[in-house]
């Protein structure tokens, strides 16, 4: 994504970010005014050379690179977004000519409960005969439970719409393309997703921050745990209530994990 030409108000949210080569977001410098970006799922590949954005005019090779310049996605999370299968059965990523016009790619994400194997929003060419294109028809989706769980499912912002998503659709918007469609990937019926922090943040010591989560299935009240890699705990006061999907914690040690699930 490429933000520029003195553009403000810039906000992107609910995205899939894969670079493998170039800028996942690259933001020139004169469109910083009211840019923002949450919830969105980066990643790249192994090998490439892309980078998860450009900011103030330097590259920010890594995700954490990135927010700590751009001082945006908090929500956001950097691992694979666990496609149905991008490529497609024919090992081709897009439209390759003469060989696939690029159907068999699958950008619905992995579910447990289920997704939408070949299915597409967009209608593709029905058989065509020499010279003779072929009726748009509708590509037939499979509802089919995947053996991994995308971590893009129920990530999107509190606020958007998801009732397009059909059920269990978990009461988040999933991120990527098929949120808030018919063919978003089915929610487990019992859930609990740290939104922040999810790693690699840079808490002072002895500063507040915000633990957020977003659940759905669960009774009664969270519990909230922290794993510190260096000395001392991480979290203070740490019970919250089900649907108070915020709390504060207060940094004692200089690093750690947070994880939370329902009371058992
Ligand atoms: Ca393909
Ligand atoms: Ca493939
Ligand atoms: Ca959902």
């Amino acid at each position: 994504m490429r933000i520029e030409n003195a553009s403000t108000g810039a906000n992107l949210r609910n995205n899939i970010v894969w670079a493998d080569n170039g800028y996942g977001i690259r933001v020139s410098a004169d469109p910083q005014t009211g840019f923002a970006s949450d919830n969105n799922v980066f990643f790249r590949g192994l090998f490439g050379t892309g980078n998860v954005g450009f900011w103030n005019g330097a590259d920010r090779g890594s995700f954490f690179q990135w927010r700590a310049a751009s001082g945006t996605d908090t929500d956001s999370i950097f691992a694979s977004p666990l496609f149905v299968d991008a490529d497609g059965a024919d090992g081709v990523l897009g439209f390759s000519a003469g060989v696939s016009d690029g159907r068999d790619d699958d950008f619905h994400v992995r579910s447990q409960t289920g997704s939408f194997h070949g299915g597409s929003l967009a209608p593709v060419e029905g058989l065509s005969l020499p010279g003779i294109p072929g009726r748009p028809i509708a590509a037939t989706a499979v509802l089919t439970p995947d053996a991994q769980q995308s971590p893009a499912i129920d990530r999107g912002d509190e606020g958007d719409a998801f009732a397009l998503e059909p059920a269990p659709n978990g009461g988040f918007v999933n991120v990527g393309a098929y949120g808030n469609t018919a063919q978003a990937s089915l929610s487990p019926a019992q859930f609990v997703i740290v939104m922040a922090p999810n790693g690699g943040e840079s808490i002072v010591k002895g500063s507040a921050f915000k633990v957020k989560w977003q659940s759905n299935g669960t009774v009664g009240n969270a519990d909230l745990a922290a794993n510190a890699v260096n000395a001392g705990n991480i979290v203070d006061g740490s019970v919250g209530s089900a649907d108070s999907r915020e709390r504060r914690g207060l940094a004692r040690g200089a690093a750690g994990v947070i994880g939370a699930g329902p009371r058992g």
